[in-house]
């Protein structure tokens, strides 16, 4: 006897992870990107390490923050998705922080403009500007002097 039987055999694409390049982001600067994957059997669930610091990954594959000071530089992350039959792929993308721009009064680059900045204005009281960018000389006249630190109050950072 023959007995003949049907099979449907369910052919999925491999799990794979379509994102291959991130877009940089900036310190201080809010930042979102989400990841792609492919094929397995969604839904997919996203995790990473080595994200720089003020950023996270979503199960979701949304990746957003805020990336922290002193986060600037290359990053290697790594990151790893898995499909609803438990197959993964991890693959590492490269995640480029640009350094957050330096404001105006902001004499020792924390960038926060805040007195640890009008306190070194006001010790250096009486000098002569170092080169045409000192962040000391705020009025731009060459001399580092009271008004100068008057006009860094001015520039605090709200909080
Ligand atoms: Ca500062
Ligand atoms: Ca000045």
């Amino acid at each position: 006897m023959t007995v003949q039987q049907a099979y449907t055999l369910l052919i999925v694409d491999p799990l794979g992870i379509k994102t291959s390049e991130l877009p940089s982001a900036t310190e201080l600067t809010l930042y979102s990107a989400t990841l792609q994957a492919s094929g397995g059997t969604p839904p997919y669930t996203w995790t990473a390490a080595g994200l720089p610091s003020g950023l996270l990954l979503g199960n979701d594959g949304l990746l957003s923050g805020t990336p922290d000071i002193g986060t600037a530089g290359l990053h290697t992350v790594f990151v790893t998705v898995t499909d609803a039959a438990e197959a993964s792929v991890s693959v590492s993308l490269d995640l480029w922080v640009d350094p957050a721009p330096i404001p105006a009064g902001d004499v020792n680059g924390d960038r926060v403009v805040d007195t640890t900045d009008v306190v070194l204005i006001l010790a250096a009281r009486g000098q002569p500007a170092v080169g045409p960018e000192d962040p000391r000389d705020l009025d731009r006249d060459g001399k580092i002097t009271a008004l100068d630190a008057r006009k860094c109050v001015l520039l605090f950072t709200p909080r």
